[in-house]
């Protein structure tokens, strides 16, 4: 199949998501065309069977939003029809599902036609789609798709609650690892020793949006690290790192808290943690729990959103009620004192995330489900 993708290029798990099942369809003799507005963050320069189209927006004084989606629609449209692609493949709704439907409107004035595939991630339907100069063109678009995924049970439910989409049938295909990729034995403890110094090492990745609240990682930290000799490594970047960083000096934590910044390639870190925090107010997935996970990190979090659907609750990892900072830090401290006990959630955690998100089976199913609407079309 020739298959257009269309994501979030920057830091992300979308757009982590995206790139990873593009590189993983290429190297099952799919022919892959990003078209984004930058390189996405996870591709390496050159595989065979991809291919990256950038999106150029024009420029104008008039212009004080330069119109994106428009440019997009465009390029989707114009890499179709030289590249002759079978579908369009586009995660996260907000434009990318808009764009898609403009292009393939274009493209039916030409005769052409092309099948729509909309992979919702999560704040795409959970905040932003929600929001009301948002909400009647997500819903639009989305039923317009001719393919619907969601990354959790959670996120397909939600968006039936929250967009009635009588006209979807949502499926939920979750996110995946490559376990070659994301496995602990191969990475030695060198870097163990190096973040944490004989401490033991706690972890955070993302992109430090509010809905991360990155402050009760901090204030999780402070409380263990009275506790147990630790030290917090947070990866990634965004507008919330200054808040970690004030409550890190507020909590006169912050020469054991390490900010890393953004780093593409986070398997050799994780495999470096002893355990990972992600204490975020509904997580559509946790794509960076289940990379956790897969290197045999136990994980904490909350109990909201898709989150349990990756960790399960006593067996890979702890679950909390949201603002529950005690509980968080009384289950770390517990696990942090009981290598017998952490090493067993380690265990689990390796063997579920291969079970149940092994790539080659995820991967399988989204090419299930191109031929499904190809054979529709
Ligand atoms: O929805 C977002 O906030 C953006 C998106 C991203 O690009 O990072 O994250 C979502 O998609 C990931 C990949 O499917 C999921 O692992 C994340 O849980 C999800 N984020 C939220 O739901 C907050």
């Amino acid at each position: 199949m020739k298959i257009g993708i269309t994501c979030y290029p920057t830091y992300g798990g979308s757009g982590a998501v995206a790139t990873e099942l593009g590189i993983a369809l290429a190297a099952r003799g799919h022919e892959v065309h990003f078209v984004t507005y930058k390189q996405p963050f996870r591709l390496p320069n050159f595989l065979p069977g991809i291919y990256f189209h950038e999106v150029d927006v024009g420029r104008y004084p008039l212009f004080e939003y330069p119109p994106y989606d428009l440019a997009l629609a465009v390029r989707m449209h114009e890499v179709v029809l030289s590249h002759k692609l079978d579908l369009l493949h586009v995660h996260y709704a907000i434009p990318h599902a808009t764009s898609a439907w403009i292009a393939r409107e274009m493209l039916r004035e030409n005769g052409h036609d092309i099948p729509i595939v909309t992979t919702l991630h999560g704040t795409d339907i959970t905040i932003v789609g929600q929001d009301p100069s948002f909400h009647a063109i997500t819903k639009f678009s989305i039923e317009r798709s001719d393919r619907i995924t969601a990354v959790s049970e959670f996120l397909r439910l939600e968006t039936i609650r929250a967009f009635g989409c009588t006209r979807c049938d949502v499926q939920v295909i979750p996110n995946f690892i490559d376990p070659k990729t994301f496995d602990r034995e191969s990475h030695g403890t060198a870097l163990h020793e190096q973040l944490g110094g004989g401490r033991r090492v706690l972890m955070h990745i993302s992109n430090f949006r509010a809905v991360k609240r990155v402050k009760d990682i901090v204030q999780t930290f402070a409380k263990v690290r009275a506790a147990v000799p630790s030290v917090l490594v947070m990866v990634g970047d965004g507008p919330d790192r200054g808040l970690a960083e004030e409550e890190a000096r507020k909590l006169g934590v912050e020469s054991d808290v390490f900010f890393l910044g953004k780093i593409d390639a986070v398997a050799p870190l994780l495999a470096a943690a002893d355990l990972f925090l992600i204490p975020t107010d509904r997580e559509s997935f946790g794509l960076s729990a289940l990379e956790a996970q897969a290197s045999a990190v136990p994980v904490i979090g909350y109990d909201v959103g898709g989150l349990p659907e990756v960790v399960v609750h006593g067996v890979t990892g702890m679950l909390h009620t949201v603002g529950d900072i005690d509980g968080m830090a009384h289950s770390a401290i517990a696990l942090l004192t009981d290598d017998v006990r952490a090493r067993a959630m380690g265990a689990a955690a390796v063997a579920r995330a291969r079970a149940n998100f092994d790539q080659a089976t995820i991967v399988a199913r989204y090419e299930a489900l191109y031929q499904g609407a190809l054979a529709n079309a």
